[in-house]
């Protein structure tokens, strides 16, 4: 299975190429589309919410693993910057830069556009990423996209694969209660792999639960494997007692305050100590306040953009996270809002 996500600026014309690439499915910040014919299954996450909100945006990247960055003809503006950052800071490797609408562009213009995305592009994770011209109302480019996402998908799978004998974690992004089943959640499986009857542990809450089953598209399955976008039947806790966020892992650790090894982007400002800012653990977020700058060595009172230091972070919510994991702090109050990125492994 594919997971794509779909994001970019208003009127980007991310919804019409979702609505193209399948079916809509669940609504909530984020759209679920589904498409699934003769072996190609394909999950598409429209990041409806943003940019009013960046959840959405982290959301959709962290479901996917191949993102489509729409650009109209109008070209890039201010949130067309911020989800570069955001890739970029997320360290999404697969994408396409789709440039949508064509049918409202003059190919002199299209041709100055793809330069100047190149040029904007240089330096970050979307430096090699293919470019492609779509219409969804005249479907140029639609097939040879559809054909990109493919092969695309087809290199992703080979390094889901590897993650296939890691400690199973599933990350939850939905939960409701279904009347005589009980607390379902769906959510995508990140490593490991899962199976009907694992006992295994809901996080931060450290709860012992026990998978009921497995739903893939609708059939129940025995197994789900890294990569694979997950129904499951829980036993042991109630729908009321899960989150958008929460992992399904026996190895996570679970703390409120973090100290980071960060790298700050070239396109924010700097971080003072006493700032409060939003982490990003997967799904998870949480308000922490800067307690502690260290950069070079030195403890210092800010640390200046496209830098990199030891950020000591205070907050009050637990976040279940694991060595490897990627955090994200972004500042609500800025036009660009991604911050910086950090490891919590690296921390001398
Ligand atoms: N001519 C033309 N119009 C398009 C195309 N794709 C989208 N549109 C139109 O552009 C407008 C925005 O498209 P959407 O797909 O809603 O874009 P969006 O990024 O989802 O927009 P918001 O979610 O509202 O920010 C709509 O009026 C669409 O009908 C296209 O390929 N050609
Ligand atoms: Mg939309």
């Amino acid at each position: 299975m594919t997971k794509v996500a779909i994001i970019g600026s208003e009127q980007s014309g991310r919804t019409a190429l979702a609505s193209k690439l399948g079916k809509k499915g669940n609504v909530s910040d984020v759209t679920m589309y589904d498409f699934s014919k003769s072996g190609t299954v394909l999950m598409i996450v429209d990041a409806t919410g943003y940019p009013k909100s960046i959840k959405p945006l982290v959301t959709a990247l962290n479901l996917t693993d191949i993102v489509l960055l729409c650009i109209p003809p109008t070209g890039l503006d201010t949130y067309t910057g911020e989800c570069i950052v955001a890739l970029d800071i997320l360290g999404c490797r697969h994408g396409i830069v789709v440039m949508t609408k064509s049918d409202l562009a003059y190919q002199s213009a299209l041709a100055e556009l793809k330069k100047r995305i190149r040029k904007i592009t240089a330096g970050t994770v979307l430096e090699n990423w293919d470019q492609i011209v779509v219409s969804t109302t005249t479907f140029e480019g639609m097939e040879e996209l559809k054909t990109m996402i493919a092969s695309t998908g087809e290199k992703v799978d080979e390094e889901l694969a590897r993650l296939n004998d890691l400690s199973p974690r599933v990350v939850i992004d939905q939960v409701f209660n279904v009347t005589g089943i009980g607390c379902v959640v769906l959510g995508v499986v990140k490593q490991g792999t899962i199976h009907a009857k694992d006992k295994i542990t809901m996080m931060p809450v450290d709860k012992p639960i026990e998978i009921r089953s497995i739903q893939m598209h609708d059939v129940d399955v025995k197994t789900a494997a890294a990569g694979a976008r997950v129904g499951l039947a829980l036993k042991n806790i109630q729908s009321k007692d899960v989150d958008r966020g929460y992992v399904i892992s026996n190895n996570e650790t679970v703390t409120t305050d973090f100290t980071l090894n960060c790298t700050l982007s070239r396109f924010t400002k700097h971080v003072f100590v006493g700032a409060m800012l939003h982490l990003f653990a997967g799904l998870q977020s949480a308000p922490v306040r800067v307690e502690k700058i260290i950069a070079n060595g030195d403890v210092v009172d800010y640390a200046e953009s496209g830098s990199e230091c030891v950020l000591t972070l205070s907050g009050s919510k637990n976040i279940a996270y694991t060595k490897s994991d990627r955090f994200i702090l972004v500042n609500l109050d800025e036009k660009q809002r991604f911050v910086a990125y950090g490891f919590c492994d690296q921390v001398p």
